[in-house]
Order: C-alpha cells, then sequence, then structure tokens
C-alpha cells in the first residue's frame, strides 16, 4: 500500500474474518460439545434418537449450504487489490477516485465464463466476464465488463432469448459450456445483430491464455460529468500490463481435461507467488457535440469505437494482490451491478444498458436470499451507509429508535438527503421526448460492417483460426439448414470468411456481396499486443543424471521473470537437491507456454519417449521450444531444430525474447504444426 494508508476494506473485512485453528467446537449455539464422531442413539446399534439437537443442525446447515448458481456467469473466480489513478480527471468527472491521484480505491475484481455451469471448465470458448467492484468513499461504484468490447443483442428484452440459446438444450441438458451447438446458431441466424460478437466469441480471444491476459471493455457508452455539470460520453477499458494473449482450440480442450481450473489457478498461484496481475484503465471520451460524428450510433452496444478513431487514454493502474480467503463468502456472494454508480458517472440511453440496470438486484434478490445481501461482507460500502429500509431475510444491521420514514420531525428529517454541490447524487439531466414505441432505431440496422472491420483486422493466423473456430462449431451442429443459413448470413461480413466455412461443411458456397468495406482497426489484433517474458510457465524436462545443468538454466529462466517447473521421470529431488516439481505422469505440455530439455548422454528410453511427445505437443501448439547440453540431440531427431521459435541453447542467447513472442504461428501456416 503507498502512503501506508490502511486498505479500508480490508479493515472492514478484518472483522469478520475467523480462524478456527485450535478452538474448541462448538454448536451454532456456542454449547462445546464433548462428541462429534457419533450421532446419539438408544443403544450403540440402535436407531438415532430426534433429541440430537448437535445432529439436526450439523445435518440442516449442510443440507442449506448450497445456492442458486448465477444465470450467467456461474464459473468464475476472484481476487482482491487496489486502484490507483495516474492524473487527475477533474476535467471530466467529479469522480471523487477519479480525481484525487494520492488516493488508493480498494477493488475486488471476479473473473467467469459466461455459458457454463459452476463446475465447468475454464477453457471453454465463451465471452470472459470482468467484474471490479471499485470500494469508493462516496460508494461502491461496479465496472461489470466482459473480455469482448461489443454485445450479441442490442435490446435487453432479448438477453432472456440469446442464454436460452447458448445454455444446454432444454431437453437433455447438452452441451455443457459451449455454443457449439443448433439452438445457439439458430438464434445467430435469426437475430443478425449478433454477427460482430460472434466474430470475437470465434476468435483468439474467446480461449484466453490467463485472466491477466485479457483485455477488459465496460461495452456500454456511460457518461462523465464534471463538477460544472457537463457531460461526456465514455467507455471503460482494461489494458492488461502483460498484454493480451489466447492459447490454441486443441490445446483449450486438452487444458479442460487435463487442469480445467487452469484460469483459476493460474490467477490463484500468481498472486500467492506476489506475481501481482495489472491492468491500465483506459478511457475513450467523445464530446456531447461529437454524438452524430462517426459512421455508426453511439449507443449501439454492437459497435465499438475504433481506437485509432479514439484514441484510448491510460489514466490510472488496477493491481490485484491478494486472494481471498473463503470463496464462497466473498467470490460467490459478490454482487455486482452496472448500476451502481457515484457521482460523476452516469448512464446513457444504450436499450441493453437500460434493461441492465434492472436484472442485477433482481436476480441477486433470489440467488442471495432477500434484499438484505448489501450487509454481506464482501458486498459492504467502506463509506457509511444510512437509509430507512428496514427487515427482511437476513438482516444484520440493528437499526435503533422508532423512526424509519421520511420525511419525519421526531429524527429532525434524517437520516438527510444531500445536496449535489455537496456530494448528493443527482441523475444527469438529460432532455428527452419521443413516442412510446417497441422498436429498434434506423442507426441500430447496420450489423455487418463493424464485423467486416473486425475480420480484415485480424492477420493471417488470426483469420484462420477465426475460419476454424466456425467451422468445428458448426460442424457440431446437426440440422443442415442452420449451417446454411449462418454460412449464408456470415457471406455479408466476408466471402473469404464463409467460403472456406461452406468448403469445410461440404455445403454450397454462398454468394459474393462485395465489395466489403476495407476498413482496419490494427488495435483489434492480438499480434500488436505487449509480447513479454514475465511469468510465463516452463516446463524444464530433465532426466534423474542431470543435476548440474538443472539449476543453471532454472535460474536464467527465473531471472527473466519466468515461472520454471521441473519435470522428470519420477518425483523427489534430483541428487543435486533441486526438487522434481512433476513426473511425467502428472505434467503435460499443454499446462505450460515453453519447454526446454535437458538430457544426459545415458537417460533413459523411458525419459527420451516421454520429452519426445512433450515437445511434439508444443511445437504443435507452435510454442517457444528449447534445450540445453544434450537435450539438442531430441530436438535434431524430432527435426524441430532450425524451426522458428526452436533454441538449440538457452544458455546462449536470450531464451526469455523467444518465450515473449509467445507463439510461431509461422509453423501453423506451413502446415508443419499439427493442431486441429
Ligand atoms: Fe450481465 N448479467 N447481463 N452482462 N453480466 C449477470 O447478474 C444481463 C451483459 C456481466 O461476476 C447477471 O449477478 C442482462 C453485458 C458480468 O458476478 C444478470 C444483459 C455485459 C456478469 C445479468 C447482460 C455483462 C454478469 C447474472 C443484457 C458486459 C458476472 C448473475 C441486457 C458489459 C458478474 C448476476 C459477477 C452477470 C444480466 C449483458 C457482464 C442475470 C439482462 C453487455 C461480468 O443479472
Amino acid at each position: 500500500m503507498n502512503n501506508n494508508e490502511p486498505n479500508k476494506k480490508q479493515q472492514q473485512l478484518d472483522q469478520f474474518r475467523v480462524n478456527d485453528k485450535d478452538k474448541a467446537l462448538t454448536t451454532n449455539q456456542g454449547l462445546k460439545m464433548a462428541e462429534d464422531e457419533f450421532s446419539l442413539k438408544a443403544g450403540e446399534r440402535g436407531p438415532t434418537l430426534i433429541e440430537d439437537f448437535h445432529f439436526r443442525e450439523k445435518m440442516t446447515h449442510f443440507d442449506h449450504e448450497r445456492i442458486p448458481e448465477r444465470i450467467v456467469h456461474a464459473r468464475g473466480e476472484g481476487a482482491h487489490g487496489e486502484f490507483q489513478l495516474y492524473e487527475s480527471l477533474a476535467e471530466y468527472t467529479k469522480a471523487d477516485f477519479l480525481n484525487d491521484t494520492s488516493k488508493i480505491t480498494p477493488v475486488f475484481v471476479r473473473f467467469s465464463t459466461v455459458a457454463g455451469s459452476r463446475g465447468s471448465a475454464d477453457l471453454a470458448r465463451d465471452a470472459r466476464g470482468f467484474s471490479t467492484k471499485f470500494y469508493t468513499d462516496e460508494g461502491n461504484y461496479d465496472l461489470v465488463a466482459n473480455n469482448i468490447p461489443v454485445f450479441f443483442i442490442q435490446d435487453a428484452i432479448k438477453f432472456p432469448d440469446l442464454v436460452h440459446a447458448v445454455k444446454p438444450e432444454p431437453h437433455n441438458e447438452m452441451p455443457q459450456a459451449s455454443a457449439a451447438h443448433d439452438t445457439f446458431w439458430d438464434f445467430v441466424a435469426n437475430n443478425q445483430e449478433s454477427a460482430h460478437m460472434v466474430m470475437w466469441a470465434m476468435s483468439d480471444r474467446a480461449i484466453p491464455r490467463s485472466h491477466r491476459m485479457m483485455e477488459g471493455f465496460g461495452v456500454h457508452t456511460f457518461r462523465l460529468i464534471n463538477k460544472e455539470g457537463k457531460s461526456h460520453f465514455v467507455k471503460f477499458h482494461w489494458k492488461p500490463v502483460l498484454g493480451t494473449h489466447s492459447v490454441v482450440w486443441d490445446e483449450a480442450q486438452k487444458i479442460n481435461g487435463k487442469n480445467p481450473d487452469f484460469h483459476r489457478e493460474d490467477l490463484w498461484q500468481n498472486i500467492e507467488d506476489g506475481n501481482f496481475p495489472e491492468w491500465e484503465l483506459g478511457l475513450q471520451i467523445i464530446g456531447e457535440d461529437d454524438e452524430f460524428k462517426f459512421d455508426f450510433d453511439i449507443l449501439d452496444p454492437t459497435k465499438l469505437w475504433p481506437e485509432e478513431e479514439v484514441p484510448v487514454k491510460l489514466v490510472g493502474k488496477l493491481t490485484l494482490n491478494r486472494n481471498p480467503d473463503n470463496f464462497f463468502a466473498e467470490t460467490e456472494q459478490v454482487a455486482f451491478h452496472p448500476g451502481h454508480i457515484v457521482p460523476g458517472i452516469d448512464f446513457t440511453n444504450d436499450p441493453l444498458l437500460q434493461g441492465r440496470l434492472f436484472s442485477y438486484t433482481d436476480t441477486q434478490l433470489i440467488r442471495l436470499g432477500g434484499p438484505n445481501f448489501h450487509e454481506l461482507p464482501i458486498n459492504r460500502p467502506v463509506c457509511p451507509f444510512y437509509n430507512n429500509q428496514r427487515d427482511g431475510y437476513g438482516r444484520h444491521t440493528i437499526n435503533v429508535g422508532r423512526v424509519s420514514y421520511h420525511k419525519n420531525s421526531l429524527a429532525g428529517n434524517t437520516p438527510h438527503t444531500t445536496p449535489e454541490e455537496e456530494g448528493g447524487f443527482s441523475h444527469y439531466q438529460e432532455r428527452v421526448e419521443g413516442h412510446k414505441v417497441r422498436a429498434r432505431s434506423e442507426s441500430f440496422k447496420d450489423h455487418f460492417s463493424q464485423a467486416t472491420m473486425f475480420f480484415n483486422s485480424m492477420s493471417e493466423p488470426e483469420k484462420k483460426h477465426l475460419i476454424d473456430a466456425m467451422s468445428f462449431e458448426l460442424g457440431k451442429c446437426k440440422e443442415p439448414s442452420i449451417r446454411e443459413q449462418v454460412v449464408e448470413m456470415f457471406s455479408h461480413v466476408h466471402i473469404d470468411l464463409a467460403r472456406p466455412v461452406a468448403e469445410s461443411l461440404g455445403i454450397p458456397v454462398p454468394s459474393d456481396k462485395g465489395p466489403y468495406n476495407d476498413k482496419k482497426s490494427p488495435a483489434l489484433s492480438q499480434l500488436n499486443t505487449v509480447m513479454k517474458p514475465d511469468t510465463r510457465k516452463v516446463a524444464l524436462l530433465v532426466s534423474t543424471q542431470d543435476a548440474g545443468q538443472v539449476q543453471a538454466v532454472k535460474d536464467q529462466l527465473e531471472a527473466s521473470g519466468m515461472t520454471v517447473e521441473v519435470v522428470a521421470e519420477r518425483q523427489g529431488k534430483l541428487d543435486g537437491g533441486v526438487v522434481i516439481d512433476h513426473k511425467f505422469l502428472t505434467a503435460d505440455s499443454v499446462l505450460y507456454d515453453a519447454v526446454v530439455a535437458l538430457s544426459s548422454p545415458n537417460a533413459s528410453d523411458v525419459y527420451k519417449k516421454e520429452a519426445s511427445t512433450f515437445l511434439k505437443e508444443a511445437f504443435d501448439h507452435v510454442k517457444p521450444l528449447g534445450a540445453a547440453g544434450e537435450g539438442k540431440a531430441l530436438l535434431d531427431e524430432l527435426g524441430f531444430t532450425g524451426e522458428a521459435g526452436v533454441i538449440g541453447n538457452v544458455l546462449e542467447g536470450s531464451f526469455a525474447d523467444v518465450v515473449a513472442k509467445h507463439r510461431y504461428w509461422e509453423r501453423e501456416l506451413s502446415g508443419k504444426a499439427n493442431n486441429k
């Protein structure tokens, strides 16, 4: 913590943290129990007695341990952290946490997949949630974001339809955590506003390497309001300091089997190791006068603001530095809401945002069992809160006095309202007029231009991945008509996308709908992101005789910020004392970013076989490969020497630079790497 200022949220949570270690076991009434293994029975072999209050209490509590999972975003993990501003944004907003650069605002962040159940695997092809609760001195501000900047639909009334379509089908509850089925693609073909987000959902963005290597987007256009009451339109971004990186689809599917908690564990372990994940907060700002200056409607949530047209201003840093103590109490019970705002931030008329403002509290009322979930420790603001709301399930606060209404004379008309000039929230007074209609604005009717821009902006490997992803997903659909409808729809995005997908599905190629726009936004390609070796996980394959070299290689890689795990035939220690983290049985190449092989001349046949399999799979997943000493012979045997991203001696030259590049797509494009 800077300024030696205590973290207010952690101080507050400390009051609720309980450590049972070394304590006497009691009932919930505080009664110390002499026995906890046997229920009370009439005779040693007799029936259990209803009198056994201890058994009843223990079993009843257990019977009620589960709450409904989130209807969407059920699978996720969270972490605590803090946010600090680089420069005052007083010109745009009066929000206190965006004005004062010395202020450190505590945060809680939750990452999630969207479609799968709470126990589903992390590497589903899906959008990711990225929710941040800022515990500001003016109340909680929630930025409930995704890792994709646009959405499938333009109006919240269609959200239940979208979610019904993507979730497992209702008759047999299959498939789990996957959009690769008929109802999802039937929805897409018949709701063509989804075209742009489908492009993102089929791109590498939907299979992130880590939640630490993902962008975040507030999606909607919000408003910033300054002290003078002037409003600017704003879009919020999170830019990961480590860059935006993904895995390949074949790898994703295998990770789901080898370690379904891959992202959860990655976040947890890096925080435990002190590799605190960081993002910069970015703002795109458009003045009120420029609302209609663009070739898209800035209130349409299926459109992004190209960063080349509206630059992203980096204004502060988010750091996650503490894991939760209890998953249920914190990560499961946290309740985010895009309507939790502070003075200086306000809404626009984006019809998707307007509907979200209703949905979140509504769903939380059932999920968290009543109207008092704001009192749960993780949800409490760090500033005081008072009003005339009373009672309901699970009320903690003991409101003293007899006044619970406004206006009153008995309590001097308190709790009182606060004038806007003194920090009270007052809605931005936007002028609105119109007929009551159920309609889509004309300006929302272009569904394809930005989908085409996204396609144009992809590099060659990224285009290939998009085509492969659509071919996979549609290939899993059972109804031929759905494949045809979707391919026809995407011929409006680009024939270079629709044609190869149609060919792979063995269906007629739709007609060319060109000319297509040739607009590009280089910021959309992940090839233009930050490349760093930091926190990359390297498997060091060693045979039992390699002890001497192991430490030298390990030290060198760790000095460049990489994390090294030693993998050998058996667990334990090497002769020199180096700990073997995994044996081949519990490790797999898909769980690492890079592989380095060592081998002594008399390495066993088992080692050679296992190491070759490891290296071969990493090569197919276009990962950096290296060797030291005799290990190079393995690379030679496999024919990998001289290929892009393959280094014969990692002790010479900088393997860190090779790892920083993340993947060597040229192997894939040349057909040398085999991953489907
Ligand atoms: Fe959500 N969304 N959403 N959503 N959403 C929920 O709230 C909803 C949308 C997002 O980590 C639910 O407490 C509607 C966009 C995240 O706890 C629910 C619409 C974006 C999370 C809900 C949207 C999001 C949720 C389910 C269309 C990106 C996880 C559980 C109008 C900007 C929050 C809950 C967490 C969760 C409704 C669209 C992000 C049902 C009606 C767009 C990250 O209220």
